[in-house]
């Protein structure tokens, strides 16, 4: 009877364990599920810059001299991964009771493995860390990843070749985009041929980290999968045209394409042995935003996530595709089975860091710095392009400063933040949402001063996510979810992020009427000197000064 009794309450208190192999850092989140009732009972994270100097990172970059480039290694994320799975074993946590583990991944980025990879990752040593035993896999050390700029030419290639941007975007959910894979592996055929040729398979971040736990070439899910510019959106497979018009031999040396709660195997006998871990079920990893959208609890439409992580990105869940016609956003596979439409802009976090570190700020500084600006700023516009910028693409990075100093702290500060939230509400209004609710996350959402500017700006509740990685906790959701699949005991996605991925009341921020009067109309004078940076429209002093007469 005893026995019997702990049988049940073993089966019932079940973990599931979620990763987030993010641009700077990789986390991992324990969910215990007991019953109906859920709480994150372990939590940590591996920054690469400082607890992985010797790849030589940073902000998870490799330094290259060329600011379009960005490249990172793989080897990084394998090590993080095996010292990360040392730190749960050296926890308390009864480990005996894993059953599923999922990631999250930072979108678009490649890695290039050779034909050793679907023999060696079966048969790893667990005596000997993995990144060593990884290299001899690599058919391409560098991992080209999503704040790459440096594929102008092949999206013009790949374009002219499918039937232009249009088409492309229509069938894949994105006009090429200099980031997505397939322009990448374009740029690596072209560049180094016989490497490309040595390359048997194509991982993205997402099924390379999932093969590692599986020990078998795993199959990449279509929310990560939209981010190639190669998968048919509809169809869920991969497009001809566009794989034709990429590189030839391609469909050879991708992954199979597979729902986001597939199980793509059992945690490998390396990691079994390396620390005695139990042959957990292993679902398909995801992309990051794809995970968020599971994380911030938004399973059904009409609500957006704004995530100001290294990029800022403002997503929401979408029934049916409805594809951008300006060419600024995308529509990706949600892990729901849905559709998500998304904006991405590459200066997020770094911008903010940028303003800061150049008046010697620390963030509590900084947020008062931004309370003391007047909202509107006056009228004084910074257009925050610091890097090249994706949203709207900006080929050559330079921030452009309107009525404002340089040196003038409070106002680059306040100018910093207005900008990018200006950003966000004008280029997802092709998202045909009427904005009422924000869920914010990100590690600047914990920033309250930021979401009060956001608030205002697109005059909707902000609430701030408790869980400030959202990816790591979509994807410890989709572990569960998936495994209660396989169990053909199936749970609704409104059951999965019951009381853990929704918004708490008492956070909420609520828009005051009147700033959000004042950004209103900001917005047209932000959208007029934005048009000017890039040289597609007049000077907007006349806007600026009719602005500031009428707010006066
Ligand atoms: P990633 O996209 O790599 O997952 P995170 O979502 O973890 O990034 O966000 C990390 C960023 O959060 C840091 O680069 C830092 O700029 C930012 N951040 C942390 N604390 C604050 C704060 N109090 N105010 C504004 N930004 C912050
Ligand atoms: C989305 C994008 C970024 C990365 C960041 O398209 O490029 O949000 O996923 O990790």
């Amino acid at each position: 009877m005893a026995s019997q009794r702990e049988g049940f309450s073993r089966t019932r208190m079940t973990l599931y364990l979620g990763f987030d192999s993010s641009t700077q850092s990789l986390t991992a989140l324990v969910l215990e599920v007991d019953g109906d009732r859920k709480q994150i009972v372990f939590e940590s994270a591996i920054e690469f810059d400082r607890e992985l100097p010797e790849y030589g990172t940073v902000h998870g970059v490799l330094p290259d001299p060329d600011p379009a480039i960005a490249v990172s290694s793989p080897l990084m994320w394998a090590d993080a991964l095996d010292r990360m799975m040392k730190r749960l074993v050296d926890s308390d946590l009864d480990l005996s009771r894993l059953a599923a583990i999922s990631g999250s991944a930072q979108q678009h980025g490649s890695v290039y493995l050779n034909a050793r990879a679907a023999s060696g990752l079966a048969s790893l040593d667990p005596a000997r860390p993995l990144a060593g035993q990884i290299a001899a896999m690599l058919a391409r050390p560098a991992a080209p990843i999503w704040m790459d700029t440096s594929t102008s030419a092949e999206c013009e290639e790949i374009a002219q070749a499918a039937g232009g941007s249009a088409v492309v975007a229509q069938r894949t959910g994105s006009r090429p985009f200099e980031r997505f894979t397939g322009p990448q592996i374009r740029k690596f055929f072209k560049r180094d041929p016989a490497a490309y040729a040595a390359t048997d398979r194509i991982h993205l971040v997402s099924s390379f980290m999932a093969s590692l736990l599986a020990g078998a070439h795993a199959a990449l899910d279509p929310g990560d999968g939209s981010g190639m510019n190669l998968m048919d959106l509809d169809a869920c497979r991969w497009w001809p045209v566009a794989i034709d018009a990429t590189a030839p031999s391609l469909i050879d040396k991708l992954p199979s394409l597979a729902p986001s709660s597939t199980i793509v195997g059992r945690l490998s006998p390396y990691w079994q042995q390396r620390y005695r871990l139990p042959p957990a079920r292993v679902v398909a990893w995801s992309g990051d935003n794809p995970c968020s959208l599971v994380g911030t609890g938004l399973v059904a439409e009409g609500r957006v996530a704004i995530s100001l992580g290294t990029s800022d990105t403002i997503f929401g869940l979408m029934r049916t595709p409805r594809v951008d016609p300006s060419g600024t956003g995308h529509v990706f596979g949600s892990p729901t089975g849905a559709y998500m439409g998304l904006t991405c802009f590459k200066n997020g976090s770094l911008a903010r860091e940028r303003v800061r570190d150049a008046f010697g700020m620390t963030w509590d500084d900084f947020s008062r710095a931004l309370d003391a600006a007047p909202p509107g700023n006056g009228g004084r516009i910074l257009i925050p392009w610091f890097e090249p910028e994706i949203t709207p693409s900006v080929a050559i990075g330079g921030e452009r400063r309107y009525g404002l100093a340089a040196d003038e702290a409070r106002g680059n500060v306040r100018g910093v933040i207005e900008a990018q939230q200006m950003s966000l509400a004008l280029h997802s209004q092709w998202m045909g949402v009427d904005i009422r609710e924000i869920h914010a996350t990100g590690g600047a959402a914990v920033n309250r001063a930021i979401l009060h500017v956001m608030a205002d700006v697109f005059g909707a509740d902000v609430f701030p996510f408790d869980v400030a990685n959202s990816a790591a906790l979509g994807a410890v959701l989709r572990a569960y979810h998936a495994d209660r699949l396989a169990d053909a005991r199936p749970i609704e996605w409104d059951a999965v992020v019951a009381d853990i991925a929704e918004p708490g009341e008492r956070a909420r921020i609520a828009p005051d009427a009147r700033r959000h009067a004042i950004y209103r109309e900001l917005l047209r004078v932000y959208e007029a000197c934005e048009a000017h940076a890039l040289g597609r429209g007049p000077d907007p002093a006349p806007a600026i000064a009719a602005w500031r007469r009428g707010s006066g």
